[in-house]
């Protein structure tokens, strides 16, 4: 407990084990534990969306407008971090230098917290450590977490699942394609943004991402919609997605899709109110507590293939390894083979 208060007023000592998580460092498996025991409390978002479309200009305006609306009492303000994932880079390389610039000017502000991750090592990879980092975070106190990825894969894809709420962000860009669907990340979107609306385009962007929405699926009844004054359906929105069944409740999610022209503000606050929409819907709905089970299981099971790989790679010696590797190059040997051969040492068989 100590500890996480300390992280709260200690910027430093909370950047230090953050370095600690991405490196894997063993010494940190017991504080990390401890932490995820007193966390729970966050609203975790997701931002990703193709490379240029404005995340990080989004993130920065959001996390702006929620620092300047006081949490319900009115007496305090939500304490904001951001996490930057760049899964291409292992160092901190361009990428993440130019989200600080363009973050530069929030690092004025106590209130926000600004992190950029990269290197892999930890136990269940970049999307374990992200994980590990969002709940240390979680736990130091702060309010809201924003997680920025490229998302261009399955990994990012496993990073932005680690949130609540994911928002995809899209560019007017040629023609009818959209970039969210090549990405193949348009199903993890709770929330559709098409930033850059002052540029030529927008209106076929909203379009195309439409038809892609109204095509996955089914069309049922908004929730919450109206009561936050999102576009209504038809407009600028998509088909609700569908709850499973089996849970009896009638209580569906509308994906919004909204414009933004980040560098100016404008639509950010229809952002805020999508977003807190997505939280009233994952409440009622139990979708929300479904979602962190499915990413609980997901977690479990990454960090359990790579204890199994590391086991089974600290069984046999580097030769004996390069052997197993050069007989299947060769064809002497299946993949499958050579990984029970590798499973079999580790068992001790
Ligand atoms: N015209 C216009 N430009 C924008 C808008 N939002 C962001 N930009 C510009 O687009 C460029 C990329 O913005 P970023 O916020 O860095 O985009 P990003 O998606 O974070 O980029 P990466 O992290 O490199 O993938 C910058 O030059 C921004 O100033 C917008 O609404 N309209
Ligand atoms: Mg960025």
């Amino acid at each position: 407990m100590t500890q996480a208060l300390d992280f709260a007023s200690n910027r430093r000592a909370l950047a230090r084990c953050i370095t600690q998580i991405e490196n894997g460092s063993p010494e940190m498996r017991g504080l990390v534990a401890r932490l995820y025991a007193q966390a729970g409390r966050a609203r975790i978002i997701g931002v990703t969306g193709a490379p240029g479309c404005g995340k990080s200009t989004l993130v920065a305006t959001l996390a702006r407008r929620l620092r300047s609306q006081p949490i319900s009492a009115g007496l305090s303000y939500p304490q904001i971090a951001i996490i930057a994932v760049d899964p291409s880079s292992p160092f901190s390389g361009g990428a993440i230098l130019g989200d600080r610039v363009r973050m530069r000017d929030l690092s004025g502000d106590a209130g926000i917290f600004i992190r950029s991750m990269a290197s892999r090592g930890a136990l269940g990879g970049l999307a374990g450590a992200t994980a590990d980092v969002v709940s240390v975070l979680d736990s130091a106190g702060f309010d809201v977490i924003l997680i920025e990825t490229v998302g261009a894969g399955q990994l990012e894809v496993d990073i932005a699942r680690i949130a609540q709420t994911v928002i995809v962000v899209e560019a007017p860009g040629a023609g009818d394609e959209v970039q969210a669907v090549k990405a193949g990340i348009l199903e993890i979107a709770d929330i559709v943004v098409v930033n850059k609306a002052d540029r030529e385009g927008a209106a076929q962007t909203i379009a195309a991402l439409q038809s892609a929405l109204d095509l996955s699926r089914p069309e049922r009844a908004p929730f919450g919609a109206h009561k936050h004054g999102l576009p209504a359906r038809g407009q600028a929105s998509a088909r609700p997605h569908t709850l499973d069944k089996s849970d009896g409740r009638d209580v569906q999610w509308h994906i919004p899709i909204v414009k933004t022209v980040a560098l100016t503000g404008e639509g950010v606050e229809a952002v805020l109110a999508a977003i807190h929409a997505h939280a009233d819907y994952l409440r009622a709905s139990g979708e929300g507590a479904r979602r962190r089970a499915r990413a609980v299981e997901q977690d479990v099971r990454a960090r359990l293939a790579d204890l199994l790989t590391r086991r089974a790679l600290a069984s046999i010696s580097r030769e004996q390894y390069d052997a197993l590797i050069t007989a299947t190059i060769a064809r002497a040997m299946h993949p499958d083979e050579a990984a029970e051969h590798l499973m079999n040492t580790s068992w001790g068989k």
